[in-house]
C-alpha cells in the first residue's frame, strides 16, 4: 500500500476544487482537459451506483422447444458526459452511459439483442463467446440509422463482455462502446451480493494515452461515495478490464483476500489472492467475505491509475440499515428487468 491518506484526501478534493477553479473557461486547459462554460447540451449522465448492481436479464420469453429467450434492445448514441467534474467528454454509447448496460442470461439461453445505431458513425457490437460468424459483431458494420439483429445461444458459463468492432476499435472503446455480459451457470452461483466493475480511462484529448482511469466511469467515484457491504456477507464482483492503449490493469483489495476465477469460465478458483492483473479485454470474477467491519480500499496497484482516479473503498458494517438492500441472488431466471 504506497498511497497515503494525505495524499487520497488531496486528490479527492482536488479534481471538484481544479473543475471549480476553471468553470467558465473555454477550451483545452492543458492536461488533456477539454472544458467549455457551454454545455447545456449533456444530454446523459453516469451513475456509478446504479450501474454497480443492475443487471439487464432482458425480456423474458419461453420458445416451442422450451429454451428461454431474453430479448434486449441495445442502441448507439452520441452524448456529452461529464466524466469528472466540469469534465465534458463527447461520448459514444450503448444505451446512454459508459459502460453500456450488463447484459446477463443462463447457459443456454437464446440472446436476441436488437441493435439500433442512432449515432453518427457505422458501428457494430462484438460479443465475447461462443456463436457463429456472421453474429461476431465484426461484418457487417451498421451505419447510422441501420439495425441489426444478433442472435446466438448463451455459452459458455462466465464472465464476458461486449464492445464495437469499427476500426479504429481502440478509438471506439474509448469513446466509450463497452459493456458486460454475464452468462450464469445453471444451477446458479451461491447467493452473493453482486456487483460489476468495469475498469477504463479516458483519453479525452484523443493522444491515444488516458486522461483518468475509473471504475465504472467516474474517476474517484466510491472514495466519495464507498460500497457498503455487511460483515461476513459474500461479495461477488464481476471485474473487466476495458481501458484501452495501457497494456495492463489490476485490481489490489485491501484487509482481505478473495477467490479469484479467471473468466468464470470454472466453479473451481484459480487463486486466492488480493490482487489481479488483467490485460485489455481480460476479466475474472472476485468472491470475498470481510471478517471485520470499517474502510477497506480497493484501487490499482499501478500507482499512476490511482492517482488519476482509479481507486475506491468498502463500507464493511455490522448491519444493514433498514432502507438498504440485502444480498442479491444470482439467480438467472430473473426476468423483471426491462430490456434496452
Ligand atoms: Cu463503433
Amino acid at each position: 500500500m504506497n498511497i497515503r491518506p494525505v495524499a487520497i484526501v488531496l486528490l479527492m478534493i482536488a479534481m471538484p476544487i481544479t473543475g471549480a477553479l476553471i468553470v467558465g473557461v473555454e477550451h483545452d486547459v492543458g492536461n488533456g482537459m477539454h472544458l467549455s462554460s457551454m454545455h447545456n447540451d449533456v444530454e446523459s449522465s453516469i451513475d456509478p451506483d446504479t450501474f454497480l448492481t443492475s443487471f439487464d436479464y432482458g425480456r423474458v420469453s419461453i420458445l416451442e422447444d422450451g429454451t428461454v429467450l431474453r430479448e434486449f434492445t441495445v442502441t448507439v448514441e452520441d452524448v456529452t458526459l461529464e466524466v469528472a467534474p466540469n469534465i465534458y467528454f463527447d461520448a459514444w454509447t450503448y444505451n446512454g452511459s459508459i459502460p453500456g448496460p450488463t447484459l446477463r442470461a443462463t447457459e443456454g439461453d437464446r440472446v436476441r439483442v436488437t441493435f439500433l445505431n442512432n449515432g453518427s458513425h457505422p458501428h457494430t457490437i462484438h460479443f465475447h463467446g461462443k456463436h457463429p460468424a456472421e453474429m461476431d459483431g465484426v461484418f457487417p458494420m451498421i451505419p447510422p440509422g441501420g439495425r441489426f439483429v444478433y442472435e446466438f445461444t448463451a455459452e459458455p458459463f462466465g464472465l464476458h463482455l461486449y464492445h464495437c468492432h469499427v476500426d479504429p476499435v481502440a478509438e471506439h472503446i474509448n469513446r466509450g462502446l463497452y459493456g458486460v455480459f454475464i452468462v450464469d451457470p445453471r444451477p446458479a452461483r451461491e447467493s452473493a451480493k453482486e456487483m460489476v466493475m468495469v475498469l477504463n480511462g479516458y483519453d479525452t484529448d484523443f493522444d491515444r494515452e488516458n486522461n483518468f482511469y475509473t471504475v465504472n466511469g467516474v474517476p474517484f467515484h466510491y472514495v466519495r461515495n464507498p460500497i457498503e457491504v455487511k460483515r461476513g456477507e459474500l461479495v461477488r464482483i464481476y471485474l473487466v478490464n476495458m481501458t484501452e492503449f495501457d497494456l495492463i490493469n489490476n485490481f489490489h483489495l485491501h484487509g482481505d483476500l478473495f477467490r479469484l476465477y479467471r473468466t468464470g469460465t470454472s466453479l473451481v478458483p484459480d487463486e486466492f489472492t488480493d490482487m489481479v492483473t488483467l490485460s485489455q479485454g481480460e476479466r475474472a470474477i472476485l468472491e470475498f467475505r470481510y471478517d471485520y467491519p470499517g474502510l477497506y480500499m480497493f484501487h490499482a496497484h499501478v500507482i499512476e491509475f490511482s492517482d488519476k482516479g482509479w481507486m475506491g473503498f468498502f463500507k464493511v458494517v455490522d448491519d444493514y440499515d433498514d432502507d438498504d438492500e440485502g444480498s442479491s441472488s444470482s439467480d438467472g431466471n430473473a426476468s423483471d428487468d426491462e430490456g434496452g
